[in-house]
């Protein structure tokens, strides 16, 4: 089955040997009207599945980061509203996570923006292998991330993203040949319904948290308190 100029499948029909090639009379034989069929039914089932196939597309380009793959911001935001509404209805906590490279404009200059998307992609993969398929990640902007942790507490979530500070700084990476490093990152956690009930302000929290993180000296994790609130 092809649709515009691309091959979407195999339609496979079987009809029993005995059909008849050509009946008496010289007009369409049987096995010619169904092939004639079958043909019509497969440009239409692969232009159907053509369609859905360019839906799919544009809606992972809608919601996904191009360069890491991880969800985009617009997607973040509306997935936290979601998650939050489950986690009043179901009583149970959420936690929003803040994380930011650590000086990476200076890497940049160190090593080039190409080492740098590089160290991107390995922290996304990063991502996708520390944190659980329920968890959702995203890359919030240049060498920002946010992650949402559904039904995990400020402690549990805090404790969390320590445990990824130190996967991060003990990250060995090569680009072409070149040692790249040191690498460190900052982060920030705010939890619902502990430190806010909206998506804003749980969003707002931890990234006052991160900024603490940051005039902390970076390469820090801080949790949000009743003076952040
Ligand atoms: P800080 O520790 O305060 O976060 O310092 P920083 O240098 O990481 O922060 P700053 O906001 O000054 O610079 C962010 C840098 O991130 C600058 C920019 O070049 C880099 N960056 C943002 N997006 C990308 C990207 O897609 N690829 C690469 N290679 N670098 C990026
Ligand atoms: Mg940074
Ligand atoms: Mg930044």
């Amino acid at each position: 089955m092809v649709a515009q100029g691309n091959t979407i499948g195999v339609l496979h029909l079987e009809f029993e040997s005995a059909t008849r090639l050509r009946n008496g009379s010289g007009k369409e034989s049987f096995r010619e009207s169904h092939q004639r069929l079958a043909i019509s039914a497969a440009s239409q089932i692969a232009l159907s599945l053509a369609s859905l196939q360019l839906r799919e597309t544009l809606r992972e380009q809608s919601i996904r980061d191009p360069l890491t793959r991880l969800f985009n911001r617009r997607f973040l935001e509306e997935s936290l509203e979601r998650e939050l509404q489950i986690a009043s209805r179901k009583k149970q906590a959420i936690s929003v996570l803040f994380l930011d490279l650590d000086h990476f404009k200076r890497f940049n200059d160190t090593f080039g923006h190409d080492a740098g998307d590089m160290v991107l992609l390995a922290l996304a993969d990063l991502f996708r292998e520390f944190f659980r398929s329920t968890d959702i990640c995203c890359r919030y902007g240049g060498e920002e991330f946010a992650i949402i942790l559904p039904e995990s507490s400020a402690q549990d979530a805090a404790a969390r993203a320590d445990e990824l500070r130190v996967a991060v700084k003990r990250l060995r990476l090569k680009y072409k040949k070149q040692t790249l490093g040191p690498l460190s990152l900052s982060a920030g956690v705010a939890a619902f319904p502990q430190h806010g009930s909206t998506s804003d302000d749980l969003l707002k929290i931890a990234d006052q948290c991160l900024y603490q993180s940051k005039a902390r000296g970076r390469d820090i994790v801080t949790v949000a308190s009743p003076q952040t609130v």
